[in-house]
């Protein structure tokens, strides 16, 4: 007997990025679906996201879905780097294009997952009690979708108002005449700043760490630009296929050992105001792992932000010491590090004095207390396994996958974890929605999980699990790439590092692939012509 309830043939969790694209493939394929989506509407990252500021740092043309010829010539993309507002617009303008908002149950957030062995079949049960039956399982949960909340002293005595930025009210929230302080400068803090700065009586930033950035160069697209920009589609998304990083950003060919220091400037004069990730992806490669030859290009960004900054005892404090150019996330900015010219602006460096409490009226550090009626903590996210670690997921024999992923993230190919059949994952931990552009890795990974779910069911198949071995082997590639990473040893979200981790969690964990985005299509492409050799289908 079926119901509203189910069985369903896969059930996906999440309604962003990922999610509605999963949802387009599986609804081409007539399967019986359904979406669960904890908040009330879709667009997840770009739902939740509404701070001042906040926008791609992908070019907004490599960000679209390709799956649709008429999707890409319809939609016009109105700034290179698309700020939140028009990219939720995108993403409600293809459910609806493509008829999608009925699959999807809103205000339902999945509690636990039990495998029942017997029926072969997920029991997904709401917060609400809610309980729902589906063959499969596929989660779309967004690598950056939990905050991670410092837990300072105080934090609930303070008397204003105070959010993480996953939590930014709505696009009218108030700012003007406010004192306000913000903690962390990570890419999120770095795209908030310029922007509030302008608004607010008094901006205090609370920096622990400092991060290198430079320029996002962002401007308009005309419909001359678009018109354009749409004939030249196919050669953009191979290019961004042909590029580990999945960006349209070519590497430089020369090696940094084979120019001169004058060759050098030139070229960094020149990736330094192009746009997006420029100076970063079409660099000389070795500049990267040539520890000299990154100590230069640090030192040439630093020269950069130097000039922007008209205080250079604040200057010393936005140069990063503890990590070279390019060894973490690279935030994007828009006259970020102008915002510290400004009157009204303060920052205030954690590292020579540390937060000690908040209070009923503000921020108390090591020597003084800051008055404000405002915090926002720009703190970041359980990176990658947060979304996973929120739901009980009861695998064979009741085994959780938080038990199993305590010490060591470990999956098939970043789509499937033995031990729990019929899961898959998009986006997920150990895939190269983590380390390349977004949405190019999401269409890989939805391809294949198509695949693979249209493979079992036409076949009649009721079970599906990524064998031992299989698991093994991929997480033998996952480390190997990682460690080959000139980053590796480097604290950040690329490496497991959770700022605001409860005590006793592995904070350096093999959570995304780093053998770039076209060597994880092979292999997903060779598990598909080896028959899935490597999952047991029954
Ligand atoms: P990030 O990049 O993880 O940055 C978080 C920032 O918050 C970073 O500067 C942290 O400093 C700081 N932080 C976190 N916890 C604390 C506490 N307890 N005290 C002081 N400072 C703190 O997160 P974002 O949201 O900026 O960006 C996440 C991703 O979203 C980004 O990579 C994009 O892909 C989109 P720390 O470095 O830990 O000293």
């Amino acid at each position: 007997m079926t119901t509203n309830n189910g069985p369903y043939e896969a059930i996906v969790i999440g309604s962003g990025v990922a999610g509605i694209c999963q949802i387009k493939h599986l609804a081409d394929h007539g399967i019986k679906i359904m979406a669960l989506e904890a908040h009330s509407d879709l667009g997840g990252t770009w739902f939740k996201n509404r701070y001042p500021g906040c926008r791609f740092d992908s070019e907004s043309y490599t960000y679209g879905f390709k799956f649709s010829q008429e999707l890409l010539d319809e939609w016009h993309w109105k700034e290179q780097f698309s700020p939140q507002p028009e990219n939720l617009k995108y993403l409600n303008f293809v459910a609806d294009k493509f008829n999608l908002r009925k699959y999807f149950r809103f205000n339902s957030r999945v509690q636990s997952m039990t495998w029942n062995e017997e029926d072969r079949l997920w029991s997904i049960v709401l917060d609400t009690g809610e309980e729902y039956q589906t063959r499969f399982v596929v989660t779309c949960l967004g690598p950056l979708s939990t905050k991670s909340v410092p837990n300072i002293k105080g934090m609930d005595d303070f008397g204003g108002e105070s959010f993480h930025t996953y939590d930014w009210p709505d696009d009218s929230f108030e700012l003007e005449g406010r004192k306000v302080g913000i903690v962390g400068t990570g890419a999120t803090g770095i795209q908030i700043i310029p922007q509030i700065a302008k608004k607010v009586e008094q901006l205090t930033v609370f920096q622990r760490h400092p991060n290198w950035s430079i320029p996002l160069n962002n401007a308009p697209i005309s419909e001359t630009e678009m018109a354009d920009i749409r004939n030249r589609f196919e050669e953009i998304f191979d290019r961004c296929k042909k590029s580990a990083s999945g960006f349209v950003h070519l590497p430089e060919r020369r090696k940094f050992a084979e120019t001169t220091p004058e060759e050098r400037r030139a070229l960094w004069d020149e990736l330094y105001a192009r746009p997006g990730f420029a100076l970063q992806l079409s660099n000389y490669s070795d500049t990267f792992f040539d520890p000299a030859a990154n100590r230069e290009l640090s030192d040439y960004v630093e020269g950069r932000i130097r000039k922007r900054v008209d205080d250079q005892e604040v200057a010393d404090k936005l140069i990063p010491s503890n990590h070279g150019f390019g060894m973490r996330r690279l935030p994007l900015e828009t006259r970020y590090f102008e915002a510290y010219n400004r009157d009204n602006v303060r920052l205030v460096d954690l590292q020579e004095t540390p937060i000690e409490r908040v209070t009923q009226n503000g921020i108390q550090t090591a020597i003084e207390t800051h008055n404000l009626d405002l915090i926002i903590y720009a703190t970041g996210f359980e990176a990658m396994l947060g979304g996973f670690n929120k739901i009980d997921i009861n695998g064979v024999d009741g085994k959780t996958l938080r038990d199993k992923w305590q010490h060591e993230t470990s999956t098939y190919l970043g789509t499937m974890t033995h031990g729990f059949p019929n899961l898959l994952m998009v986006a997920g931990p150990q895939s190269v929605s983590g380390s390349s552009n977004y949405p190019r890795a999401i269409e890989t990974g939805v391809e294949w999980t198509t695949n693979l779910l249209v493979h079992a069911l036409n076949g009649g198949y009721t079970r599906i699990e990524a064998s031992e071995e299989g698991e093994n082997l991929w997480i033998e590639e996952v480390t190997r790439m990682q460690e080959h990473m000139p980053f590796s040893k480097v604290q950040s979200w690329f490496t497991g590092y959770n700022p605001n981790a409860a005590e006793g969690v592995n904070q350096f964990r093999y959570n995304a692939y780093w053998g770039g985005a076209p060597k994880y299509a092979e292999f997903l492409q060779q598990a598909a012509d080896e028959e899935y050799s490597q999952i047991g289908i029954e």
